[in-house]
C-alpha cells in the first residue's frame, strides 16, 4: 500500500501515514467526523477523478460520460429512495455549496431569510454576517429559549409574522434535540415562506429511520454526505419535483462547473451502505451512545445543555467546572481525545474561547464501540478535566485512551492503521 506515493512524494506519504496513525490512536468525539468505509475510499481514489462531465446524466457537455452517467444515476436513485424525495441533485461539492445553490434557486439578493443563530447552534450558511448568506440576504436570526435551551418556536413565529421571510432555514450544527419540522412548515405557510431543512448532522440518523425526516415538510433539503451519513466529503440537495429544474441549474451552471465524478461514485457507494441493516444498527447505537455519554458526564458534575440529547451529539457547559471550551479542548487533545470547543446558547465568552464543548458519537460507534464503552470514555474525560492533572497522570490517561483505541482498529490494511479489525461501515 502507498508504494507509488512513497516513491513520488515521500513528504505527502509520511503525512498520510501519520494521519492514519493519528486517527487510529485518537478517540474522535468531533460530532461532524466519521470513518468512511474502504469501499467509499476506493471509489474516491479512482480514475473518475480524470473525467469532465459538466451537465447531468444523458445531457453532458463532454463525450465519454457513459460510466459517469451510471454512477450519477445510481447516486440519485439511492438518495431519493433513502430519504423518500422526489428529486435529488448529487453534485454539490460541499454543504455550503448545496445551501448556496438553494438560495440562488429560491431567493433574490436582498430577500429576507430566517435562520438559526450560529451562537445558538446554527451554521455559518444560515445567515452569519461574514458568510455569503448574511451578505446577500437580509437575515433575521432565531434561537433557543434561555430557560429550556430548546428552539423557541413561538418566537420564530413572531419573527416570521413581523419580517415576512421568503425562506425559513431549519437545521443546526450544534443542537441536540429533534427539530419540529411540521411546526416550522405551519409557521412558513402562515407567512407564505419556503422551507429549507439542512440535515447535514442528522442525515445518517434519518436514513436509518431513527430520527424524523423533514422531506415531507420542506421544499428543499440539503445535507453533507460525510457526517453521520459516513460517506465521502460532499453534499446533496433533495427537493420536490416542481423545483428540480431550478435546483439543477442553480448547481450547474449556477454555482459549480464540472462535477467531481469520483466523489459522486463514492456517494453512490455510501448510499448503498446506508440501506443495510448494519448501518441502521450503527445509527441506532450512535444515538444510544450519545445519550449514555451525556448522562455519565452529567453524573460526573457536568451540565449538559438542554439536559440531554435526542441525536448523535450534545453540548457541555463547562462553567461549573471552571473551564473554558478552549482549555478543555486543548487538555483533552493531549490525552488523545478529539472534540471541539463550542459556544453554548447565551455564551459570555467569544467563540474562540467559548464556555462549552460539543461531543458526538458517530466515529467511536463506527469503529465498533457500544454503550458499555461510553463508561470508560466518560471516566477518561472526567479524569482529564479534573483539577489540572500532573504529567504522570496525563500520561496514564493517554495510555488508557491508546489501549481502548487499539481494541477497535480502523483501516488495518493501511500503514499506520495497525491491528486486525473489520472495515468500518462495511455493509452486512
Ligand atoms: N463544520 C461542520 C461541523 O463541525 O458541524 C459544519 O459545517
Amino acid at each position: 500500500m502507498l508504494d507509488s506515493l512513497r516513491q513520488t512524494d515521500p513528504e505527502v506519504a509520511a503525512a498520510l501515514e501519520a494521519e492514519v496513525a493519528r486517527q487510529a490512536d485518537t478517540l474522535v468525539l468531533i460530532a461532524s467526523e466519521n470513518f468512511a468505509s474502504r469501499a467509499v475510499l476506493e471509489a474516491m481514489g479512482s480514475v473518475f477523478t480524470n473525467k469532465y462531465a459538466e451537465g447531468y446524466p444523458g445531457r453532458r457537455y463532454y463525450g465519454g460520460c457513459e460510466h459517469s452517467d451510471t454512477v450519477e444515476r445510481l447516486a440519485i436513485d439511492r438518495a431519493r429512495m433513502i430519504f423518500g424525495a422526489e428529486h435529488a441533485n448529487v453534485q454539490p461539492h460541499s454543504g455550503s455549496q448545496a445551501n448556496m445553490a438553494v438560495y440562488l434557486a429560491a431567493l433574490k439578493p436582498g430577500d429576507t431569510i430566517l435562520g438559526m443563530d450560529l451562537a445558538h447552534g446554527g451554521h455559518l450558511t444560515h445567515g452569519h454576517p461574514l458568510n455569503f448568506s448574511g451578505r446577500y440576504f437580509k437575515v433575521v436570526p432565531y434561537g433557543v429559549s434561555r430557560d429550556t435551551e430548546l428552539l423557541d418556536y413561538d418566537e420564530m413565529e413572531r419573527l416570521a409574522r413581523a419580517h415576512r421571510p421568503r425562506l425559513i432555514v431549519a437545521g443546526a450544527s450544534a443542537y441536540a434535540r429533534v427539530i419540529d419540522y411540521p411546526r416550522i412548515r405551519r409557521i412558513a405557510d402562515g407567512v407564505g415562506a419556503l422551507v429549507m431543512a439542512d440535515i447535514a448532522h442528522v442525515a445518517g440518523l434519518i436514513a436509518a429511520g431513527v430520527h424524523p425526516n423533514p422531506v415531507p415538510y420542506a421544499d428543499y433539503v440539503t445535507t453533507t454526505t460525510h457526517k453521520t451519513l459516513r460517506g465521502p466529503r460532499g453534499a446533496i440537495i433533495l427537493c420536490r419535483e416542481r423545483y428540480a429544474k431550478e435546483i439543477d441549474s442553480a448547481v450547474f451552471p449556477g454555482t459549480q462547473g464540472g462535477p467531481l465524478v469520483h466523489m459522486i461514485a463514492a456517494k453512490a457507494v455510501a448510499f448503498r451502505e446506508a440501506m443495510t441493516e448494519g448501518f441502521r444498527r450503527d445509527q441506532e447505537r450512535t444515538v444510544e451512545n450519545a445519550a449514555r455519554l451525556a448522562a455519565l458526564l452529567a453524573a460526573g458534575g457536568m451540565r449538559i445543555v438542554s439536559g440531554g440529547t435526542d441525536t448523535h451529539l450534545f453540548l457541555v457547559d463547562l462553567r461549573p467546572k471552571k473551564l473554558t471550551g478552549r482549555a478543555a479542548e486543548q487538555r483533552l487533545e493531549k490525552v488523545g481525545i478529539a472534540l471541539n470547543k463550542n459556544t453554548i446558547p447565551f455564551d459570555p465568552e467569544k467563540p474562540m474561547v467559548s464556555s462549552g464543548v460539543r461531543l458526538g458519537t458517530p466515529a467511536v460507534t463506527s469503529r465498533g464501540m457500544d454503550p458499555s464503552r461510553m463508561d470508560e470514555i466518560a471516566r477518561l474525560i472526567l479524569e482529564a478535566l479534573e483539577e489540572e492533572p500532573d504529567a504522570l497522570r496525563m500520561a496514564a490517561i493517554r495510555a488508557r485512551v491508546s489501549a481502548l483505541c487499539r481494541a477497535f482498529p480502523i483501516y488495518p490494511w493501511l500503514p499506520g492503521g495497525d491491528g486486525p479489525g473489520a472495515a468500518p461501515g462495511s455493509p452486512s
